[in-house]
């Protein structure tokens, strides 16, 4: 293998992928038009999922790159129904109280074409739940050493948790109780990990309903300097 050295590290050969002219074209195209099809789904049925395709999900998001390739993240995937009553009855908890008072008037009115409300039978009947956990810091001999650009690489994981999870043609919703520390002390999390995201994990109902929202055009999202 071909290798170099920089600052006193080996580097090893990237070799990528590449694809001719057309392919790409297509390749492109037909990526975009997958991943239209993704929708936050609500719906989610008690239908089993087994631990393999989880961990092959969780594995795929922490390919994710990371500030300082630190990877900051803590998965926690969670099948135990007592676990997940915990967390329902938490979520619950906060969520009620976000939507009677927390939330501003229009927050809860950009929210009524989805349909949301404090309700969040998800949380038991998922035959998964996982919960991401952002590491502020490390801790290595007693010392605290701060991770960097810890939102984005989170962010960027979640996203890549999102699709694998649609590519394995199951279905999930970025839940997010705010305030969510009870998910720390429910999952005994250690001081330097901080919940970041709840990601229900599933089969859709059938028959199961979505929203009939429109997205952006290109023109709406994207600036080309030419
Ligand atoms: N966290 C609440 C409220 C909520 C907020 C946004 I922004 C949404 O896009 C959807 C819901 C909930 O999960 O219901």
């Amino acid at each position: 293998m071909q290798t170099k050295e920089i600052n006193g590290y080996t580097h090893i050969r990237y070799e990528g992928q590449t694809f001719p002219k057309e392919e790409m074209l297509t390749r492109s195209r037909e990526f975009y038009e997958f991943m239209d099809k993704r929708r936050s789904v609500r719906e989610i049925s008690s239908k089993p999922v087994d631990e393999q395709i989880i961990e092959n999900i969780i594995q795929t998001a922490s390919t994710a790159p990371s500030g300082a390739h630190k990877q900051p993240w803590t998965f926690c995937a969670i099948s135990s129904s007592s676990i997940k009553s915990q967390i329902r009855e938490a979520a619950e908890k906060e969520e009620y109280d976000s939507y009677h008072g927390r939330m501003s008037d229009r927050w809860l009115k950009d929210l009524e074409p989805i349909g949301t409300d404090w309700h969040k039978p998800f949380l038991e009947k998922a035959p998964w739940l996982i919960v991401v956990f952002k590491k502020v810091y490390e801790v290595a001999d007693g010392d605290k050493a701060n991770n960097y650009y810890v939102n984005e690489s989170v962010g960027i994981a979640c996203g890549m948790l999102i699709s694998a999870i649609h590519h394995a043609g199951l279905v999930t919703l970025t839940h997010t109780p705010s305030p969510m520390n009870f998910l720390s002390k429910i999952l005994e999390r250690p001081a330097n990990e901080r919940p970041f995201l709840l990601l229900p994990v599933g089969h859709p109902e059938v028959p199961t309903y979505v929203p009939d929202l429109e997205r952006k055009s290109l023109n709406d999202v994207s600036v080309f300097f030419k």
